[in-house]
């Protein structure tokens, strides 16, 4: 594969080149574990997913995720939550305080829950809405009591803008900024993302496309994640396999890392 130097020698700098690129990805894979969140709101708070149309249980995750963090030694663990101040553009109960605009499909007196409103702005601004959830620094936001926090948790928050809402961990929806995790992968060399929890098919769906798109290694693991209704949960699992991540059961994981 290399091409030899006039001494019949491996070129030192195409062999160096090599390992950073591609060998050492192939050969010494770097592990990270995010695990989206697991937070009170979404379990038995007011974002309670078993009230939302999938009917799923997000109690369910924290066994499975609790054994991996026992059996599974990965590199790096990250914890992420949802943290919004209480005047938040994603809850219903502000929706009088900002401008809608005229094409929105709902106005601020007809608007249900999980409507989705269009704001006024340069451009126009699509939100969809939810009850007032994981504000910050109270019993809804704090991870739930039974998920193991392993020692050297990484937590990153996301959602703290009120005027915009941020589903990836990556990201906020609008791209324009990142939260901590990027430069802490980076920081680290992670090749490969390990990806789980709460919602499935939102927070849980957007981080995976995010991590697929920066070019990781992304696994999403499903036994590991619930989500709000069931066909959204497909479509994330057809766009994470059409863009060459992969769907497993926790259960296989140990044999990855
Ligand atoms: C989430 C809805 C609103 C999530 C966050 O973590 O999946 N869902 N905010
Ligand atoms: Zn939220």
């Amino acid at each position: 594969v290399f091409d030899l130097n006039s001494d019949g020698q491996i070129d030192r700098d195409e062999f160096t080149f090599c390992w950073n690129h591609w060998i050492k990805i192939i050969v010494r894979p770097i592990s990270a574990f995010l695990i989206v969140d697991v937070q009170n709101d979404f379990i038995s708070g007011t974002l309670n997913i078993s009230n939302c149309s999938a009917q799923q249980n997000g109690l369910d995750v924290i066994e499975p995720i609790n054994k991996l963090l026992e059996t599974v030694k990965f590199d790096a663990v990250f914890y992420s939550l949802d943290w919004h101040p209480s005047d938040h553009v994603s809850f219903i109960e502000n929706i009088g305080e900002r401008e809608i605009d005229p094409n929105s499909p709902v106005t601020a007196e007809n608007a249900q829950t999980y409507d989705t409103v269009i704001f006024s702005g340069s451009p126009p601004q699509k939100q969809r809405l939810w009850p007032r959830h994981c504000v910050q620094d109270t019993w809804g936001s704090e991870l739930h009591k039974d998920l193991k926090v392993v020692e050297s948790a990484i937590k990153v928050y996301k959602g703290t803008n009120p005027d915009v809402d941020s589903y990836s961990v990556f990201w906020d929806n609008k791209k324009m900024t990142d939260t901590t995790l990027c430069a802490q992968l980076r920081m680290r060399n992670a090749t490969d993302i390990y990806i789980c929890g709460l919602a499935y098919d939102v927070c849980v769906g957007a981080t995976a496309v995010d991590a697929l798109a920066i070019g990781y290694r992304t696994i999403l693991l499903d036994d590991c994640s619930r989500g709000v209704d069931l066909a959204d949960i497909e479509k994330t699992k057809n766009t994470v396999t059409t863009n060459s991540g992969v769907i497993v059961n926790s259960s296989q994981v140990k044999a990855m890392v």
